[in-house]
């Protein structure tokens, strides 16, 4: 029986290139597993997928009966709808612990570094096998794209320690600018959708029982936004609406100015004053410095909901 491997909802680069990187470990120590995903992939994947010649995992949403590694999450708002019905073999992961528990043992591998791919490659390495270089390159992309090329206050030493070991494998001379091509990829959000544009990197969370949605879009200029911002802030109040949520949080990250405009829709009016400190104006605020949703947005905002 094969084991499958998937990250989180409405996958990012680390979830899928993490499972396809997984799922290859496991098939080479003699343990049978299957890349999946929960949902399509982002252009800055599909563009990641493409340069290193890869398919998408396949696309399963059930997994009732199966066995399960899980990638870059432990929040069962993340997970698949019927993962209680699966058995958890094991999770890696780079976030805060979440409500996700088994019945039986598990293997983890939980660190605080800034992408799920650099506790990947300490699997590889602590197993002893070589990271096929089409591989190395997808993990070199996840971390990249993880930790905003090393910008994000969540990269450690070891994420540039391993994207500099993968570049070697890879053959990419010039990582830095590789990750540049993605975050352009990423800036290109003219003729999208509104409502693509803020599921596009999308989490629920449930924050002391109160569902709380928190997207994020991470562009090299925020311009790009100009004529669209206004229709943002109306999606958002409607997906708060729709999902019953408390909350609802679109961050327009800046890469380069090193800062985000949160957008916010809440029941709560003075929750952004209580969890960063300043207070919003037609529900939008300027957090300068804040690049990272799990640990410069989530925990503050979670004790806020305390
Ligand atoms: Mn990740």
């Amino acid at each position: 029986m094969s084991v499958y491997v998937v990250g989180h909802k409405i996958p990012d680069s680390d979830s899928i290139c993490g499972a396809i990187a997984l799922a290859n470990l496991k098939n080479a120590i003699d343990e049978p597993a299957i890349a999946a995903r929960l949902g399509e992939l982002s252009p800055e994947t599909a563009f990641i997928l493409e340069k290193f010649g890869f398919q998408a995992p396949e696309f399963k949403t059930s997994y009732a009966g199966e066995e399960v590694f899980i990638v870059d999450h432990s929040e069962l708002t993340q997970a698949p709808d019927d993962i209680a019905e699966a058995t958890i073999v094991g999770i890696v992961d780079h976030h805060k612990l979440g409500d996700l528990t088994t019945s039986t043992p598990l293997e983890c591998w939980i660190r605080p570094v800034g992408c799920s791919n650099t506790i990947i490659k300490m699997m590889y390495d602590f197993h002893g096998v070589a990271i096929p270089k089409d591989i190395a390159g997808i993990m070199m992309c996840a971390i990249l794209s993880d930790t905003v090329i090393f910008k994000s206050p969540t990269c450690t030493t070891a994420d540039i320690k391993c994207v500099e070991a993968l570049a070697k494998i890879a053959g990419i001379e010039d990582f830095k600018e590789l990750g540049m091509d993605m975050f352009k990829v990423k800036s290109a959000v003219q003729g999208t959708p509104v409502r693509d544009l803020v599921m596009r990197d999308f989490k629920d969370f449930n924050m002391n029982g109160h569902l709380v949605g928190i997207g994020q879009l991470e562009v090299i200029d925020l311009s790009v936004f100009d004529d669209i911002k206004a229709e943002l802030a109306t999606d958002i109040a409607a997906l708060k609406a729709e999902g019953g949520r408390h909350s609802m949080l679109l961050l327009l990250t800046d890469i380069m100015k090193e800062g985000s405009e949160l957008l916010i829709v809440s029941d709560d009016a003075t929750l952004t004053e209580r969890a960063y400190g300043k207070t919003t104006e037609n529900g939008r605020v300027w957090l300068d410095g804040v690049l990272s949703r799990k640990k410069q947005i989530v925990p503050q905002l979670q004790k806020a909901l305390a």
